[in-house]
């Protein structure tokens, strides 16, 4: 049974050690193809969290603003999203359909993501998978309005996340990582998974 914040399914360990280096061995080749690279707000500020996509469409930010790009800022199309990824997203939603972004977001040390919507998809009816590897994050979930009381729970190496329904509109982030508490990435910091039917 996962556990429930707010509608916020959480399946804790869902995937064990080799699952979890099969699926980063599978990335290495997403990163190899389409590098990471740091997103500039709106308002100018370089992102702390480095990012890449793959699948039909990968989620940009620059000074236009937030949104889906079908090409990588290179020039290329995003690479295809990992069989390991795809068959965890049909096993979990129990969906015909397969998503058409899964972003890539890496957190070294001192990485953070502030509280925020995600509402740059035309359907907000489908879930959201949320995949962590790595160090542990402190996850924070608010509420649909800005403002009010929020919970945090930390996500390790292995836990998904599902959105669904009433959850999908939530305020979250990640407050910070916790660096070296996982030997899963030779480097350190945190991976996030998020997969996303966008049109
Ligand atoms: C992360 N990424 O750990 C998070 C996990 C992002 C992002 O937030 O936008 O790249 S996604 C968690 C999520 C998605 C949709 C709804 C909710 C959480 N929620 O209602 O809690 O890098
Ligand atoms: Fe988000």
């Amino acid at each position: 049974m996962p556990l429930n914040i707010r509608g916020v399914e959480i399946h804790q360990h869902i995937l064990d050690r080799p699952a979890q280096e099969a699926m980063v061995e599978e990335l290495r080749a997403v990163q190899a193809a389409a590098p990471l690279f740091s997103p500039k707000t709106r308002w100018g500020k370089e992102m702390s969290v480095r990012m890449t996509s793959a699948g039909k469409y990968g989620w940009y930010s620059d000074a236009r603003g937030y949104r889906y790009e079908a090409r990588h800022p290179d020039g290329g199309a995003w690479p295809p999203i990992p069989p390991s990824v795809l068959a965890l997203w049909h096993d979990l939603t129990g969906l015909a359909r397969a998503p058409d972004c899964c972003l890539i977001n890496y957190y070294g040390e001192t990485a953070r993501m502030g509280l925020h919507q995600d509402r740059d998809e035309a359907d907000f009816t489908w879930p959201v998978m949320s995949v962590s590897l790595g160090d542990d994050g402190l996850f924070r979930i608010g509420n649909e309005a800005r403002g009010g009381k929020t919970e945090s729970i930390w996500l390790a190496s292995g836990d998904v996340a599902m959105l669904t329904g009433a959850s999908r509109l939530l305020h979250h982030g990640i407050d910070r990582i916790r660096p070296g508490s996982s030997t899963l990435l030779a480097r350190g910091g945190r991976i996030n998974l998020t997969c996303r039917v966008v049109d």
